[in-house]
């Protein structure tokens, strides 16, 4: 029975209900103390368990996790929902994930807002030679290089989706030409839309900034190889903002070594951590940030799941529901 109802039928069944099932909240203990408090306002109804208290999985209907947890399959048989504390799901590796289980990804404003600030910052320091300076200050060299305004700069997108979308609407007002590229044609004022594979090589072929922002799927997995990085034009950059799994780090640090990309902006490696005295720590043309494009923010996520509990429990389709058999 689901543990949500409507508010006029909430106190004559919560003696029945009350304690039944469980909402299971696996996230750090700053985390699960400001989403207990908004569930205890929001959701007052819902038996709220975070890591380390005990509880039965027997009970659970509902886990937010950013990692899978073991035994899901065999001991949560009534789990109804997987909420996963990020964008992404990959990590969560559908195989190990109940079969009747829903799963669903997070959009919410807080994490939009700070992969916008991210990409900005990596386009426009890649736009404007920060690498190359950064390594010249090193060995103190003034040399000024051109600078082109960004009008005449082609800014191009892999993965039209939330964040996609959300940081070509951040870097519009730069002036840049954008475009995106995506599985099916995705229309938006002021962006050329290229979509599948058909239309891979004439993205590639106009984007001299690459932003990925795809998921992690088996149809993406090693996309960014040598051959996609030739098909740039010479002196292209790149900002990596999806998964390590994407990129073959071989051939990106080879299409630096030939200028076939003049620089790279790096938040996310394989493995995770980069190991120390890997290539891509030291490399001058290659800024690096561990993981920290952006993150859920509590607040804004614990009502984005709020919602998305009233509507399954209403029966109605979930925000960011994830089609299992398409990886995203
Ligand atoms: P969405 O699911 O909203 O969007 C995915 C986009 O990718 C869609 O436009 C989709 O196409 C497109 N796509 C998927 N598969 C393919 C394919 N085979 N070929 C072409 N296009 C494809 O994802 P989000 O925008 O929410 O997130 C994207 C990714 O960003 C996450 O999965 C995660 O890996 C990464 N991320 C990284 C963070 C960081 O801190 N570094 C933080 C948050 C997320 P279509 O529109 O046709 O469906
Ligand atoms: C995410 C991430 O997917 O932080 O949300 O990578």
């Amino acid at each position: 029975m689901p543990i949500l109802l409507a508010a006029s039928r909430i106190s004559t069944l919560q003696a029945t209900t009350r304690c039944e099932m469980a909402f299971y909240c696996n996230a750090d203990e700053v985390r699960a103390r400001a989403i207990r408090d908004c569930f205890s306002r929001e959701l007052p109804d819902l038996r709220f368990v975070a890591a380390g208290e005990p509880f039965e999985p027997e009970e659970v209907q509902y886990i937010l996790t950013w990692k899978v947890i073991p035994e899901l399959r065999e001991r949560y048989r009534k789990l109804e929902v997987v909420f996963s504390l990020g964008a992404g799901v990959d990590q969560l590796r559908f195989e190990e994930l109940p079969q009747q289980a829903k799963l669903v990804r997070l959009i919410e404003p807080g994490i939009i807002a700070l992969m916008q600030e991210y990409v900005v910052m990596a386009t426009l320091a890649l736009h404007r030679d920060l690498p190359i300076y950064l390594g010249q200050r090193a060995e103190a060299e003034w040399i000024k290089h051109p600078i082109r305004p960004a009008f005449g700069v082609r800014v191009g997108v892999m993965g039209l989706g939330q964040l996609g979308q959300a940081v070509l609407r951040a870097l519009a007002p730069f002036g840049f030409e954008l475009a995106g590229w995506s599985r099916t044609p995705r229309a938006m004022e002021g962006v050329s839309s290229f979509a599948g594979d058909k239309e891979l090589a004439p993205f590639l072929a106009r984007t001299d900034i690459l932003i990925c922002l795809l998921p992690l799927t088996n149809a993406t997995h090693g996309i960014l190889s040598r051959t996609l990085l030739a098909q740039l034009p010479m002196g292209a950059g790149l900002v990596h903002v999806g998964r390590g799994q994407h990129l073959d780090q071989d051939a990106l640090l080879e299409a630096l070594g030939s200028g076939q990309l003049r620089g790279a902006v790096l938040d996310v490696t394989d493995p995770e951590p980069l190991p120390k005295g890997h290539a891509i720590w030291n490399h001058p043309r290659i800024l690096l940030t561990p993981h920290i494009a952006s993150t859920a923010q509590t607040d804004t996520a614990a009502l984005a799941i709020v919602e998305n509990i009233r509507r399954h429990s209403r029966g109605e389709d979930m925000i960011g529901e994830v089609k299992r058999d398409r990886g995203y």
